[in-house]
């Protein structure tokens, strides 16, 4: 079936609404099966450009099922980007408001802080390395807006890849002073031991993850921006929490992030 522009539109205020309104709903492949993943993006642009007629700002991009863990806990094979706006910045010392999400998950991350921009189909991850200010130590908080965190890759790109809100911990590293694969992580719920993982994990690198994303960004003539914020995807599987919950992730070098729910 032919996607009008009439349909893309209907698509995105049903995915705005739904996060807007906190609720599950049916993943968009099961009513229009011929969406791909090109299109996907282009929903996911359109659903950013009416976060932005809201009053919220684009900040940064994150990176999405670039390790084995999720991969396989999503049951999708490749990795994708989404947007990181304003709003979606959570601090580690206010308590996060379970009521203002659907069914939410958290995960292990390093962030990349931008030092200048960068663009081009052809960047390395040794070409991240030396566009970045600085990594840090992040907690990714996603929250489907897919009935049961169930979907198909168009499916989780046109929902900006499940973002929802993510903190970053306080300890800003520069880049050359870590060596980001061997960086050791170790996650925990409520003091308990969840997962253990490393840098590596995120496609072998975690700059390899951001040179990914900067090449599909190019290829829509899109990059990141100097004092951009990046997500390069979660280390190990995500967990679920609610209120009461608190979630912590040590990372060698980087420092501690956590939370807790309320
Ligand atoms: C999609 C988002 C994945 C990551 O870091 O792998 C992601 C999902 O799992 O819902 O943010
Ligand atoms: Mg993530």
């Amino acid at each position: 079936m032919e996607m009008t522009r009439e349909i893309e539109n209907e698509i995105v205020t049903y995915l705005f609404e739904a996060e807007r309104d906190r609720r599950e709903v049916v993943k968009v492949s099961d009513k229009y099966p011929g969406l791909t993943i090109e299109k996907a993006y282009d929903l996911q642009e359109e659903l950013l450009r009416r976060k932005i007629a809201t009053g919220t700002r684009s900040i940064g991009y994150k990176l999405g099922l670039t390790s084995k863990a999720k991969q396989q806990m999503m049951g999708v094979f490749e990795a994708i980007y989404g947007e990181l706006t304003s709003d979606m910045l959570a601090l580690e010392w206010e308590q996060l408001d379970f009521n203002k999400l659907i069914h939410p998950k958290a995960e292990p991350e390093i962030a990349f802080f931008m030092g200048e921009d960068l663009k081009g189909t052809n960047i390395t991850g040794e070409d991240v390395l030396r566009a970045t200010q600085y990594v840090a130590a992040a907690i990714e908080i996603i929250d489907s807006r897919y009935l049961d965190f169930k979907f198909t890759l168009p499916d989780v790109v046109a929902d900006n890849c499940s973002s929802a809100k993510f903190m970053i911990g306080s300890k800003m590293v520069p880049v050359r002073d870590v060596n980001l694969p061997e960086v050791g992580i170790v996650f925990t719920k409520n003091n308990e031991v969840v997962a253990t993982g490393a840098g590596a994990a995120v496609l072998g690198d975690p700059a390899v993850s951001v040179a990914w994303a900067v090449n599909k960004l190019g290829e829509r003539g899109l990059g990141l921006r100097k004092g951009d914020v990046i997500l390069s995807g979660a280390i190990t599987e995500a967990f679920a929490f609610g209120p009461g919950d608190t979630i912590a992730a040590q990372f060698t070098g980087l420092g501690n992030v956590s939370f807790s729910c309320k």
